[in-house]
């Protein structure tokens, strides 16, 4: 149950819905074994649920849905269905825990998608969450494009659904124009309109999905759609590693002791093999750089104490930080700390002679860390022979 008036970044739910907003994804084809493989692996993570494509949309939508409520996973399993009656009535037949239902409010969706009107789309959703109720599966009533939606149609129709007992509301950027702004105000009011739990989506079309669900939750929004590398229509929604940086800097606590940060590397690697895409560079914690330092000032107070460049410890998601050393901006520190790694023990002094020598070998081209290796062990070679330092550069 929420708490009106406070924020929930400190208890909110993840629902991950790689399964289903994931499948929409342009590169998206999942069979069944993936599909297990996937809902297995979120389940291992500590996803509160898991969304799953409509039963309604083919055969083997519905046969893998079946297949995956047959799992006994912790994690509550959804599927997500239109606001009607029968994709309800195949819906509740499949094994799930709940039924994320949707329909579009905006005027753009209500004239050019599916043509009705918000008298038609209320009585429709009362209609279709009586029936969820009635099997007694958890419901959800989500209003697609609700940021584009008149708030004179929004508030009356999720009155309507809160009194009548639905679980959760569902608030959706469908076309990613939300900014965090925007989301707290409305998730604000909202959080005194009804008393029941509100569950909220992002897409990330102007870059604020992850921002946008912070904002969600401090103002009292109880439930994060997220996806395994964001994946999903378009550039896709908030993603789930990117949701978990955003929220462990907030409260680790609550963040590393829910859920199975060291695995997010591994899930994030099986859904990017199964979509045929590589993990980017600049990903959240597992892109290859996330925790890369490099210009001199920041590797020494780094090696000095890692809080001084880093807000998020790699450890907590079974990560290293990487110490850049070949490139014109190392500093000495730096050089020291590799040597030591090497066992060539040298005086402060040798090691700023050797890093003046590195730096202007590496001011000419680009260097390897075998090369700078290399480099280290001759420069520590000749100091122990007495040759002059200056022969070494460039070699
Ligand atoms: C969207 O609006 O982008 C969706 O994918 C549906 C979200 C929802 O069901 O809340």
């Amino acid at each position: 149950m929420a708490h009106p008036g406070l924020g929930n970044v400190s208890r909110f739910k993840i629902i991950d819905s790689t399964l289903r907003e994931g499948e929409q994804f342009e590169n998206a084809f999942f069979d069944t074994d993936q599909k297990i493989k996937i809902a297995k692996a979120l389940d291992d993570f500590g996803v509160d649920y898991i969304e799953l494509t409509s039963p309604a949309a083919s055969s083997k939508s519905r046969a893998d849905c079946e297949a995956i409520c047959k799992l006994g996973l912790n994690a509550k399993i959804l599927t997500h269905i239109r606001c009607h009656m029968d994709d309800a009535r195949i819906a509740v037949e499949t094994g799930v825990d709940g039924v994320n239902v949707v329909i579009g409010t905006s005027s753009h969706l209500m004239s050019h998608s599916h043509g009705k009107d918000i008298s038609y789309i209320t009585k429709i959703a009362l209609e279709v969450i009586e029936f969820v109720k009635s099997k007694h599966l958890e419901i959800r009533f989500s209003s697609e494009d609700s940021f584009r939606s008149d708030i004179n149609d929004l508030f009356p129709l999720y009155q309507a659904v809160d009194r009548i007992g639905v679980n959760r509301i569902g608030v959706a950027d469908t076309v990613g124009c939300a900014n965090p702004r925007q989301v707290y105000e409305l998730v604000r009011v909202l959080r005194h309109v009804v008393s029941c739990d509100i569950e909220t989506h992002f897409h990330n079309d102007s870059g604020c999905a992850i921002a946008n669900a912070f904002c969600a939750l401090e103002a009292g929004a109880t439930h994060i759609d997220t996806t395994v590398l964001g994946i999903g229509e378009r550039n896709g929604i908030t993603p789930l590693g990117g949701l978990m940086a955003r929220m462990i800097v907030s409260d680790r606590g609550y963040v590393s002791n829910k859920y199975n940060l060291k695995t997010l590397k591994d899930i994030e690697e099986l859904v990017a093999n199964a979509v045929q895409i590589k993990i980017p560079f600049n990903n959240y914690i597992t892109g290859f750089c996330a925790f890369s330092h490099k210009a001199g000032i920041h590797t020494k107070a780094v090696l000095n104490n890692p809080s001084t460049y880093e807000s998020i410890n790699p450890a907590d998601f079974g990560m290293k930080r990487h110490i850049a050393y070949a490139s014109r901006l190392t500093g000495w520190n730096a050089i020291k700390s590799r040597a030591e790694t090497l066992k060539l023990f040298m005086t402060d002094e040798r090691y700023k002679e050797c890093t003046a020598s590195i730096k202007a070998f590496a001011d000419v081209r680009r260097v390897s860390v075998e090369e700078i290796d290399s480099f280290i062990h001759a420069f520590y070679d000749a100091q122990k022979l007495g040759a002059p330092q200056d022969t070494l550069v460039g070699k």
